[in-house]
């Protein structure tokens, strides 16, 4: 086990081991490590190196939905702490969450509803494998001002221009804007089909929100953060 604790909860990740990457958060949080640094400079990368090492065949799927569970576990930890910091900021906006049709992976979009809440916003997540009229149907509910679509292979991006199609039909494209993001999704993508904007990260996602509702309510939102 690697000594420092980055590069632990990093191996927590790739060993699949959800004790362990819980444990490490809560020593983390209790050593005064920002959470997200812990996310950023801990577990992410490790879940970065599983890809990889599925993408060479040197993993499995039971070791990728392992590595997942670890994931799961240390943001159970982190989470929480995020979360309090929204509960100090004005209210900046309503955002739907999912991740589009076909799709199930969730960790990066959930890491974005986490910082968007710790952000001040009012985070609705729809869950996975969400087809575009159900996003509809939930702006239209919620009046959300953002919908963030996230989409993580290759064969189901194009079901992020769904949204958009179901937002057009429903007649709210223009009350919502539309945030793009998940490992394969590019800026290119982002304006070929459309969207509002594309975030590589949560951090940037919160940034694009902020930046999405100045477009949308002009002078109602400082852009710094
Ligand atoms: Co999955 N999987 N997987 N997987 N998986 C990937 C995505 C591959 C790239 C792995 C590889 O081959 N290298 C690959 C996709 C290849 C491709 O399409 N080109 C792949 C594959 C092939 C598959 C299956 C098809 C495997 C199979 O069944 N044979 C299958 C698909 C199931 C399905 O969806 N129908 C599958 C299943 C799984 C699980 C279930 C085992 C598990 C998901 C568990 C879960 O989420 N509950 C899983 C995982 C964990 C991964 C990897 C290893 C990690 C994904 C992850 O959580 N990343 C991934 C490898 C990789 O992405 N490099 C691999 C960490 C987060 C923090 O990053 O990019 O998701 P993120 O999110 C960022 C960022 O993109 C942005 O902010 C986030 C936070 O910083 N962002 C947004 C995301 N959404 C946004 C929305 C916005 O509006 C704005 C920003």
């Amino acid at each position: 086990m690697p000594t420092d604790p980055f590069s632990a909860m990093r191996q927590s990740i790739i060993d699949g081991a959800p004790d362990t990457a819980s444990s490490l958060a809560q020593q983390a949080l209790a050593a005064g490590t920002a959470p997200l640094d812990a996310i950023n400079n801990g577990y992410v990368p490790g879940m970065h190196d599983v890809g990889e090492q599925f993408a060479r065949g040197q993993m499995y799927l039971p070791d990728m939905m392992a590595s997942a569970e670890a994931m799961r576990a240390a943001m159970s930890i982190l989470d929480p702490e995020l979360r309090k910091l929204g509960t100090e900021r004005p209210m900046a906006g309503t955002v739907i969450l999912g991740t589009t049709k076909g799709d199930i992976h969730e960790i990066g979009k959930i890491l974005v509803g986490t910082l968007l809440t710790a952000h001040g916003f009012l985070v609705h997540d729809l869950g996975v494998d969400i087809a575009g009229e159900k996003f509809a149907a939930k702006a239209r509910e919620l009046n959300a001002d953002i919908i963030g679509v996230s989409a993580l292979l290759t064969t189901t991006m194009r079901n992020q221009k769904g949204v958009i199609e179901a937002l057009e039909k429903s007649g709210l494209r223009s009350q919502v804007k539309i945030m793009v993001g998940g490992a394969p999704v590019t800026r290119r993508w982002a304006d070929e089909i459309g969207a509002d904007g594309y975030a590589p990260n949560a951090m940037r996602a919160v940034a694009l929100a902020r930046e999405l509702m100045q477009q949308k309510q002009p002078a109602a939102l400082p852009l710094h953060i």
